[in-house]
């Protein structure tokens, strides 16, 4: 059977036996069976080969097994909405589900702190509760983890492990409600259908219930107008506004409402950051304390031009790009043409939403010779981005004011 990259229904079928992925690795059938146009791409750390993999246009590939794709940047300058086939794919365990039917996926609600447990089917999911829609990005905690200097180790992203989209789905809080948590209730944990085949632990992450319960975290059904493709957590996936994308658990199946904080291993060690304000550290350092990472930090990138571009001189452009941060929305953005020894305001675009990138645009009309473009934005609580790079061992949060130069002759 071969992989239909149209709505078959609401099933997902990805090889035609479900052992193919497992042996063989959805990498290898993205080359092979699957492969689309590949090409190479140029990246700050050297070149990467781009590949079609089922229901995406050509990503970077990072990892093949288990996928880790990033989105060409060029993407983001097409739009305030990244495409479903071209938003970013992270996986941390090699067993991928193959085939889900995505009406009768159940999602078991319990833990020691719910009152009355049950489960839900994704049909009773759409059809049962009243959906609600938001505009949100969800960023990868080692985006730009490839520019870290010192260097770290994990994957060494770019900046395109990010993308925004409209999500549909149900507030957590109302199925929440359903299971009659208790007053023991401390935290809720979030499991889904892929598994380590190779050990290193199931992916389960957890958020306090306060936050499970304020009515914005969403079990999303829809991404996009459309059914979440596969590798981004088909049929159902937990958003968790303005923070990183590992809350975001893809094929969502299990929810327990439990009575102490969840420490199991993609909680603690991993995804941690050290517990003060700039979640930074002196590299060779060592934090005195971590704590699970959490909101976006603010950021802003030009979209429109690209490091070591050649620009006409003397001919006035527009440059546009765009900025977000984890919820409060963006104030403002300022930008520099001189490698940051002078500023000036940027034009906001249409605010669609506070958890969405914003975009910014300014005019320029470069003079011959070389250029440093810089852009920097403040949420509506004063946050910014440091002028100089904050270091940490995982690679996690970068949100320094990035140095775009080029060149007009
Ligand atoms: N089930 C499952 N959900 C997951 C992960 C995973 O490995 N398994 N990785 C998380 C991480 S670290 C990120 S950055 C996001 C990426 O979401 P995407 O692949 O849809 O872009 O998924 C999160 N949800
Ligand atoms: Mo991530």
């Amino acid at each position: 059977m071969s992989y239909h990259p149209n709505n078959l229904g609401r099933r997902r079928l990805i090889a035609g036996s479900a052992g193919v992925l497992a042996t063989a690795g959805l990498g290898m059938l993205g080359r092979s069976a699957w492969a689309g146009p590949t090409a190479e791409l140029p990246f700050v750390n050297g070149h990467r080969n781009l590949v079609a993999y089922p229901e995406k246009r050509p990503l970077i590939v990072l990892t093949s097994r288990p996928p880790q794709l990033e989105t060409p940047f060029d993407v983001f300058n097409d739009g305030l909405i990244t495409p479903n086939d071209a938003f970013f794919v992270r996986y941390h365990n090699a067993g991928l589900p193959t085939s889900i039917d995505g009406d009768a996926h159940v999602i078991k609600i319990g833990g020691n702190a719910a009152g009355k447990p049950f489960e839900l089917t994704v049909a009773e999911l759409r059809t049962q509760f009243k959906p609600v829609e938001l505009i949100a990005v969800n960023q990868c905690s080692g985006n730009s983890r490839g520019l870290f200097n010192p260097r770290v180790t994990g994957g060494q992203l770019a900046n395109g492990a990010m993308g925004n989209a409209r999500w549909v789905g149900v507030p957590l809080k109302d199925v929440l409600a359903r299971a009659e948590l208790k007053d023991t209730a401390r935290q809720v944990t979030f499991n889904g259908l892929d598994l380590a085949l190779f050990g290193g632990g199931d992916f389960v992450k957890s958020l306090n219930v306060n936050h499970a319960m304020d009515g914005e975290v969403m079990l999303a059904y829809q991404m996009n107008g459309a059914d979440i493709p596969l590798l981004n957590g088909f049929p159902v996936k937990l958003i968790v506004p303005g923070y990183y994308g590992t809350y975001w658990v893809k094929h969502l199946s299990e929810i327990e409402v439990v009575d102490q904080t969840f420490e199991g291993f993609w909680m603690k060690p991993a995804y941690r950051v050290p517990d003060n304000d700039c979640a930074c550290i002196d590299p060779g350092t060592t934090p005195a304390a971590t704590r699970p990472i959490g909101r976006f930090n603010v950021r802003s990138f030009i979209t429109s031009v690209t490091d070591g571009a050649r620009l006409r001189a003397g001919r006035p452009m527009m440059v546009r790009g765009i900025a977000f941060d984890g919820g409060q929305g963006i104030r403002e953005v300022a930008y520099s043409t001189d490698g940051g020894q002078s500023w000036q305001g940027a034009r906001l675009g249409a605010d669609i939403g506070r958890y969405s990138f914003r975009e910014f645009t300014f005019g320029f009309t470069p003079k011959k010779g070389g250029h440093d473009l810089r852009v920097r934005a403040w949420n509506r609580s004063g946050q910014s981005q440091p002028m100089e790079a904050l270091w940490q061992p995982a690679g996690y949060m970068r949100n320094v004011v990035e140095s775009v130069k080029v060149t007009a002759v």
